[in-house]
């Protein structure tokens, strides 16, 4: 920052008042200090004292710019035009779109049952209210988030063997480090684990990346390993394997918390899952395999983890489960320098409602009819065929809230049709966004420096974080709290919803932390003791009490209860000879930045990387316009040539958080490429999670 520049920030600061608030910039929440004076927000930064010491990412810093966007919605709007037509939309009053709701949704559950109304939400800011209106009260099961577009495939190997959703990644005293495909460097996950996985390595930890490209993470690394797209399951298969064969697993820990570990051993023997067959369906070397088993089995305390990368496949729920093989074996489990298993913090309803008052669903849940009992949230690649085929059974209704499903689900053609046959659709946003464009009802949020929230923070510790409305919310926006008290009103649930301000909800929701919602207001955030080995005290929560190597829920659900490796379905060929994957860019999150013009002035525009020797094949030079095509529609974009990756691999990047076309976003519109509608619908067949990674293409000079 020039000298003047830094001048004007901090005379602007002066004086200034500061409040403790998070971000909301991506899902990750980092406590912040938000400086407001006159009305105005003049200076974000990390909240001193919280785990993310003091820091705020790129995006975090570019965020108060969402207060004075003037393309940000700023009353509730009605479609006026035919669905399918060029979208058009008039103002209305809450009022009226409450009434239009309450009615709607009273209509449907007498024609259709109260489960034809579907919610979701990605980014879920008091998305806890939606919930209680539209499960507790009006009885449909079908509140879902994102995670299937996420990382649902981690999460349902998470849950599947250490009966758990969300592992926290303690870094700090780790030895031996272990990502396979999670990219943090780029993907940022919170920041306190990025400083203490900077710690780790400065303590002298070795770390491996395994990933088709080489990141911004491999660079960090001590070995990047070049695996071949949708293979990992194979290789961590065989390092298990390697471990079992030269003893090398940790015998005391295996028997006293874990069940089915002589099938598993006897699994691997039998299916052959060695470094040498590994090898040839990885392209990584079997004696890389078999050293890096060595490694991870005698270097304590490891973490080896996961996220989207090798679980956007139709083989990423078992590719999963392997990688966390990996810890189970070795007995890195919960303890410092592990994978932790996150400590919640007693944070409550906002709202509570008699248990006598509560709607008891009839049907069972869509992900459980859609035949997919073991998905953790709604396999949403199958939405479509309930919304326009009725099966399993008649959805006519979709709630969307902070969630953009046209742009960041695959096959994009499709997902269009499925709003066009829905009876109503409403979106609540921050903007017009394209899913907002195939709506019925578009409904305009306050922004996270406009409303308050108590909420889980995402660290290892349990930890309770507040949000502060420091500023009025734009235009006519208005908080989900209130949006879902308007339309409880008109239904008739009005005497569950008496809050008159935030506080009065949020003293209700902190009533079992240790400290009172003052309290909360001014420290930002409460942080709990962070415990290790926590499973000690009361086994761990899966059927058998223990972590599951064999799975009893896969058993009972027919599937195959040990971790077996598949060959994914979407292989290049002949005619479609690159595998396309994807990969996050640092300075821009999903589909949510691309309108914030510091963001957009550091990164405008979205590419393809490539090989020099598939650059060499094709006749592409760095720079060039490319077309690629699959067999499912053609996409312009931008190549970069560059060594780091596979040969064979295309890898595009940030691919669903660019070429934005609604025409209501001024800086982001028509800017870069957007290339989810080169995918068609397949899913994990277990877990039920997008597979964004199985794309084939070609590619030409435009
Ligand atoms: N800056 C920034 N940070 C973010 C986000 C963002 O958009 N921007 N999004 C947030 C969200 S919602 C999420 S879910 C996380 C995602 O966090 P990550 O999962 O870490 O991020 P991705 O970039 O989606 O994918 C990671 C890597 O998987 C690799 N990969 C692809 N196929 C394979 C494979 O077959 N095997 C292996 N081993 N690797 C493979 C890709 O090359 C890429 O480097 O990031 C979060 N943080
Ligand atoms: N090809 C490809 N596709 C992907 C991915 C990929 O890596 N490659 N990543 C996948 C992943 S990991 C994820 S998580 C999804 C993410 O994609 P989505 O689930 O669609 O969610 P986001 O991009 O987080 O949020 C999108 C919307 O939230 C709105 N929003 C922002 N703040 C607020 C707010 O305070 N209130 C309200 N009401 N709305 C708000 C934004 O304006 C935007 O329209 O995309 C998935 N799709
Ligand atoms: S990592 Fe996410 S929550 Fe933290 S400062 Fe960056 S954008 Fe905000
Ligand atoms: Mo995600």
């Amino acid at each position: 920052m020039a000298n003047v520049e830094l001048a004007t920030t901090l005379a602007e600061i002066k004086g200034a008042k500061m409040v403790p608030s998070f971000c909301y910039m991506c899902p990750w929440n980092c406590p912040s200090e938000v400086y407001v004076k006159d009305g105005k927000i003049v200076h974000v930064k990390g909240l001193e004292g919280a785990p993310n010491s003091g820091r705020r990412c790129a995006k975090g810093e570019a965020s108060f710019q969402v207060v004075d966007d003037p393309d940000r919605l700023k009353y509730p709007m009605k479609r006026v035009s035919p669905k399918g037509k060029e979208p058009k939309f008039e103002r209305i009053s809450w009022d009226e779109a409450y009434a239009i709701i309450a009615n709607k949704l009273i209509d449907v559950k007498d024609k259709y049952g109260p489960e034809a109304v579907v919610s979701l939400y990605h980014h879920d800011p008091n998305s806890v209210f939606t919930q209680i209106l539209l499960t507790q009260l009006y009885g449909s099961p079908n509140f879902y988030g994102h995670t299937a577009g996420c990382e649902q495939s981690r999460r349902q190997a998470c849950l599947t063997v250490f009966g758990h959703v969300f592992p926290m990644l303690d870094f700090e005293d780790s030895r031996f480090i272990m990502l396979w495909g999670i990219n943090l460097f780029e993907a940022i996950e919170a920041i306190w684990e990025n400083l203490a996985l900077f710690e780790a390595l400065d303590k002298g930890a070795k770390l491996v990346v395994v990933d088709p490209k080489f990141t911004h993470t491999a660079e960090k690394a001590d070995e990047w390993i070049a695996i071949k797209p949708g293979t990992d399951g194979a290789m961590a298969l065989a390092m298990c394997h390697t471990m079992i064969e030269e003893n090398l697993y940790d015998r005391a820990f295996v028997r006293e918390w874990t069940s089915g570990f002589d099938e598993f051993a006897k699994h691997l023997r039998d299916k052959g899952y060695t470094p040498e067959w590994a090898s040839k369906v990885t392209d990584v070397p079997a004696d890389t395999i078999r050293r890096l088993a060595r490694e991870f089995a005698t270097t304590k305390p490891a973490i080896a983890e996961v996220f989207k990368g090798p679980g956007n496949y139709t083989n990423g729920a078992d590719a999963s489960r392997a990688i966390y093989m990996l810890n189970v074996l070795t007995g890195n489990v919960d303890g410092p320098g592990n994978i932790c298993l996150k400590d919640w913090a007693p944070v409550g309803p906002p709202v509570i409602i008699p248990e006598e008052a509560m709607a008891k669903p009839k049907k069972p849940p869509l992900h459980v009819a859609m035949g997919y009992p073991l998905a953790p949230d709604l396999p949403t690649g199958l939405l479509p065929k309930a919304v326009i085929k009725g099966d399993p059974y008649p959805v006519k209704v979709l709630f969307l809230q902070s969630i953009n499903l046209v742009m960041s689900d695959p096959n994009t053609g499709l997902v269009k049709q499925m709003f066009r046959e829905l009876d109503l659709a409403v979106t609540i946003d921050l903007y017009m966004s394209e899913t907002a464009l195939e709506s019925d009802l578009v409904l305009p949020d306050a922004s996270f420096y406009e409303r308050a929230e108590v909420r889980q923070g995402l660290y290892k510790a349990p930890q309770a974080i507040i949000c502060q409305p420091v500023i009025p919310p734009v235009g006519e926006s208005q908080p989900m709290y209130e949006i879902v008290k308007g339309i409880a009103g008109k239904m008739g649930h009005g005497e569950y919803f008496t809050y008159r301000d935030w506080e009065d909800w949020a003293n209700v929701a902190v009533q079992k932390l240790p400290i009172s919602l003052e309290e909360l207001k001014t420290k930002g955030i409460w942080t709990g003791e962070n415990r290790h080995h926590k499973f000690k005290e009361g086994g761990f929560p899966t059927p058998s009490g223990k972590i599951e190597i064999w799975s009893k829920n896969f058993e009972n659900s027919g599937y195959n209860p040990l971790p077996e490796y598949r060959e994914h379905s979407v292989l290049p060929d002949e005619e479609y000879p690159l595998q396309l994957i994807t990969s996050k860019l640092s300075m821009h999150c999903n589909v949510l930045t691309q309108n914030n013009p510091y963001l957009i002035e550091i990164i405008d525009e979205n590419w393809v990387e490539l090989n020099p020797l598939d650059a060499r094949k094709y006749g592409i030079r760095d720079g060039d316009m490319v077309v690629l095509e699959s067999p499912h529609g053609k996409a312009v974009i931008r190549a970069k040539v560059i060594e780091g990756v596979k040969p064979g691999v295309a890898c595009a990047r940030h691919d669903h958080g660019f070429g934005h076309w609604s025409p209501f976003l001024s800086v982001a519109y028509g800017k870069g490429a957007h290339l989810n509608h080169l995918i068609d619908s397949q899913i994990d067949p277990v877990s039920g999670g997008n597979a964004y990674n199985e794309r084939k293409v070609r590619i030409r000079r435009a």
